[in-house]
């Protein structure tokens, strides 16, 4: 299985140096979690073909967003200036990959029947990037039985200050014998985790869950005010950045 190691050199070549990192998986290890009943999330390749999970680390704002934003390819349009800058980068990839069959699965993409294309967080969990929580993981639960809880991936370096970008699938890369990693489980405690989980899903917003373990980096205050930022008027923060004001 020559080719996973030079596609995955030149994925990180190009990809590591912007703050991205990648993670392979096999399409049966994603799969295999999907629900029975949510047949139709099932990833329809080969159950060794191989995928890789891209992971936003929060230097990607300053070496990847805010350069392409300065750069003629930011358009200033009705499409997303963060989805943009990562179709750059991701053709980027496609480019370099050009003798390989590949489908980009964006974390945003929705099917006609406004199904999420990819489960960033069972694709992450499942390649060993981050460990992703959810209410069956606590043993004793505070909830309702009924209540919805949703899950939430925490990273073993940067907690909760990372997201994922998508997935790419090399469709004709097989390899079965690819090396499993488990993800790494940080949150050790029911305690921690019923933590994690309320953050989550009570108060977001406060940016807390992030925080549930110690990390080595977080988002940058202007990455945090863009984000705070409602999408419909980040257009004057993207003006200042473009003019180098903020
Ligand atoms: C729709 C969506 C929302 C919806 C609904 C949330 C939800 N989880 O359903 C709303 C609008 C509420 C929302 C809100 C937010 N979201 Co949101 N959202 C998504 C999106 C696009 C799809 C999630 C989804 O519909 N899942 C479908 C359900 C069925 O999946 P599931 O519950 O995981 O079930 C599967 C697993 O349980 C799996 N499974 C079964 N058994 C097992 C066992 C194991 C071990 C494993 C691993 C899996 C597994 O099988 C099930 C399917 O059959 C994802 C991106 C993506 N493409 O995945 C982001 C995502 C989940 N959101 C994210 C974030 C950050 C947020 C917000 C904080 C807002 C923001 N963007 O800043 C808030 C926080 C939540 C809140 N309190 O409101 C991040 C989470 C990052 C993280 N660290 O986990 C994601 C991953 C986006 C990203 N690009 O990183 N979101």
């Amino acid at each position: 299985m020559g080719n996973f190691e030079e596609i995955k050199t030149s994925l990180s070549n190009i990809l590591s140096p912007l703050g991205f990192s990648i993670h392979p998986f096999k399409i049966s290890w994603y799969n295999e979690l999907v629900q029975k009943k949510d047949e139709a999330f099932k990833l329809p390749y080969h159950d060794d073909c191989i995928a890789f999970i891209i992971i936003s680390t929060p230097s990607v704002f300053e070496k990847a967003f805010i350069p392409f934003v300065r750069s003629e390819h930011y358009k200033n349009s009705s499409s997303d200036p963060l989805d943009q800058c990562m179709n750059y980068y991701f053709s980027l990839v496609k480019e370099t990959c050009l003798e390989e069959d590949v489908d980009v699965l964006y974390d945003y993409e929705l099917t006609a029947t406004r199904r999420p294309k990819i489960l960033v967080q069972t694709a992450g969990h499942c390649s060993g990037a981050a460990y992703y929580y959810q209410k069956s993981d606590v043993k004793t639960c505070p909830w309702p039985e009924t209540k919805s809880i949703y899950g939430v991936s925490i990273h073993p370096k940067f907690g909760g200050w990372f997201a994922y970008r998508g997935v790419i699938v090399f469709k004709n890369l097989l390899y079965s014998n690819l090396p499993k990693l488990e993800p790494i489980d940080v949150l050790l405690t029911d305690e921690k985790k019923i933590e994690a989980l309320e953050k989550f899903n009570g108060n977001w917003k406060d940016w807390a869950y992030r925080d549930v373990v110690e990390v080595v980096e977080r988002y940058s205050e202007l990455q945090k005010q863009y984000f705070i930022t409602p999408p419909k008027d980040r257009y004057d923060l993207i003006r200042r950045i473009r003019e180098g004001l903020s």
